[in-house]
């Protein structure tokens, strides 16, 4: 399957965030960072970039050269809470979003554009989605590969969208300087230039042993990259210790089949993200709002690995039976936990696996192709 991926990077996060709490900043250059006379800059407005500023620069720089901005300490609370709302975001769209930093992220959403016209079509929703959230523009970037998508979403900040294709991906690529290949500091590039090389496209024309001198062990991934070209796939961070999804119900569910019903499909999506992660887990949570607002969850551990979504109802179904339904359910939600690399875990070659896994991979075809909403389970 052909691959897109979307790096999405906030613009001037920090000072964003503040133009957008305090209003009357809107417009003005607005410098946030450590106040003291060794403080640097760690971000500012657009407005102020037209003066030279930037992150990382001292803070006394900043203050000669743009000596009318606002200046602030800046609130790393607030940024936290509105990097969770993007990143919330990202993992709607997305089962396969790996986080670089506060304020980007690389999201596989191969596929998804065939759900939604076009892959230019689920940037849109992406930067939209942001935009209702948090009030804040993002730039995106989407391209066949992590180095090509990091690449565009640089290209026309702010509020940018840029999709690059792989046929255009070399002639883009060729006079930018070899600096923009990350991993290609200033060292690197000294050394390169040693050579006569400063562009990518010279890189990319340039014998391979020449490469090798100057860049060592890494010459073959950089020439690989100067061609547009990078196979590094996009990581779900381990940070995510479960992966789960839930459900708040349009009127509150009271029967048996009801319930049975709605966990079927949270098993189905539940399941898919996992697969799509290359992951696989072993503690199964299930989680129930009633009507009353009261919340309890149950766990149970599998005694292997699990990612099959019959594998994960089959756990929740006995969870089930441990609850008293005494009254109606407001929602309800399935996480499995405890996870590994699928490929970490040896596959054992029984029947029923592979009657299971031949079922799965027929399903996560069609939801690659047509989106989780298509196809539910009777299992
Ligand atoms: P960046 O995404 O690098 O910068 P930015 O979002 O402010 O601006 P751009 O539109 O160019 O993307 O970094 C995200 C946040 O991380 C930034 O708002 C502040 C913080 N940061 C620092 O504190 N110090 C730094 O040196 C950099 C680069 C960022
Ligand atoms: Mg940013």
């Amino acid at each position: 399957m052909r691959r897109w991926i979307m790096h999405v990077d906030m613009d001037a996060f920090f000072a964003s965030v503040e133009q957008f709490d305090n209003p009357e900043l809107r417009g003005l250059p607005v410098i946030v960072g450590g106040q003291s006379d060794r403080g640097v800059v760690s971000t500012c407005s657009y407005e102020a970039r037209v003066y030279g500023v930037h992150s990382a620069m001292p803070m006394v720089e900043a203050r000669r050269l743009c000596p009318q901005a606002v200046f602030l300490p800046g609130r790393m609370k607030r940024y936290q809470e509105v990097s969770r709302q993007i990143m919330a975001i990202f993992n709607d769209f997305s089962p396969l979003v790996e986080p670089l930093s506060v304020d980007e992220a690389f999201m596989d959403i191969s596929g998804m554009e065939r759900l939604s016209g076009s892959e230019q079509a689920i940037g849109i929703k992406v930067k939209a989605a942001i935009k209702a959230a948090t009030g804040l523009t993002a730039s995106v970037g989407i391209a066949p590969n992590k180095f090509l998508a990091k690449l565009a979403s640089d290209m026309q900040k702010p509020d940018g969208l840029v999709v690059i294709r792989a046929e255009d991906a070399e002639a883009l690529l060729r006079p930018l300087p070899v600096r923009r290949i990350f991993g290609i500091g200033r060292r690197a590039e000294q050394a390169l230039l040693q050579f006569g090389i400063a562009t990518i496209g010279q890189i990319a024309d340039a014998d391979i042993h020449i490469l090798q001198k100057a860049l060592g062990s890494s010459a073959a991934t950089v020439k690989q990259l100067a061609h547009g070209l990078d196979d590094r796939p996009v990581l779900n961070s381990s940070a995510a210790k479960s992966i789960g999804k839930e459900c708040t119900f349009t009127h509150d569910l009271y029967t048996e089949e009801e319930r049975r019903h709605a966990v079927l499909d949270l098993c189905g999506r539940v399941g898919w993200r996992l697969r799509r992660s290359g992951v696989v887990g072993y503690t199964v949570t299930l989680k129930v709002k009633f009507a009353s607002f009261k919340i309890i969850t149950r766990s149970i551990t599998a005694e292997g690995p699990i990612s099959y979504d019959e594998e994960i109802f089959t756990l929740v179904q006995k969870l089930m039976q441990e609850v008293k339904w005494t009254e109606g359910v407001r929602l309800l939600g399935v996480s499995v936990a405890h996870l590994e690399p699928a490929g970490a875990v040896p596959i054992l070659g029984f029947a029923e696996d592979e009657r299971l896994e031949k079922r799965n991979k027929a399903v996560d075809k069609i939801k690659s192709k047509f989106g989780e909403e298509i196809i539910k389970r009777g299992l």
